[in-house]
């Protein structure tokens, strides 16, 4: 099989993002296995849990990997290979955890001193909220990433708006449903 075009991709963050990782290369109990070309834009999933680890100051170490080329250390904790991989302390000793919803939930619950919340205390507000977040997960984030890899199909004329079109079709819901 020939290799994934992002394969040997560069491989480390430059610039802010650089020093960003820098800052956080020392090592910690709590470990984010993450790609630098990984962008918010594309895949949010690794900046989710990179900015939540920011926005609530919580110690962790940052390990550059290649989710296209995945090393046995990714591996071993994410038999899927995908990054965000978190590896976690635990009593028992240091456990992995993955997807990107379930780490930010993880998060505020394992470390619930350490501010902002980004879920509301009162359960229902919080379960409005997992339907915005189920929402931005399911329908948003695909959506948008078909619309960046759209492509004219063979014989169609070129129609800028199509994927557009896709986009739209693909997050239709009933807004006033929601607050
Ligand atoms: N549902 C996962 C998605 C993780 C994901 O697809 N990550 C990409 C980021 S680049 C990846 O690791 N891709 C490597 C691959 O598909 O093999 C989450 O939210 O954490």
């Amino acid at each position: 099989m020939p290799a994934h075009p992002d394969s040997d991709i560069y491989p480390e963050a430059s610039g802010p993002a650089k020093t960003l990782v820098n800052k956080h290369s020392d090592e910690q109990p709590l470990k984010l296995y993450a790609g630098w070309f990984c962008p918010p834009n594309i895949f949010i999933s690794v900046q989710r849990v990179w900015l939540a680890l920011e926005e609530k100051q919580i110690p962790y170490q940052y390990i550059e990997v290649n989710p296209y080329n995945k090393p046995d250390s990714l591996l071993t904790l994410n038999p899927r290979g995908l990054v965000p991989t978190l590896e976690c302390p635990t009593e028992t000793g240091p456990k992995p955890l993955y997807e990107s919803t379930v780490i930010l939930e993880y998060l505020e619950e394992a470390y619930p001193t350490n501010g902002p919340k980004f879920l509301p205390e009162d359960p229902y507000s919080r379960a409005r909220a997992r339907i915005w977040i189920d929402y931005v997960t399911s329908r948003i984030i695909p959506s948008f990433h078909r619309f960046l890899q759209y492509q004219v199909p063979p014989g169609e004329a070129a129609d800028q708006d199509s994927g557009l079109l896709q986009l739209r079709g693909g997050i239709s819901w009933p807004f006033e449903d929601l607050d």
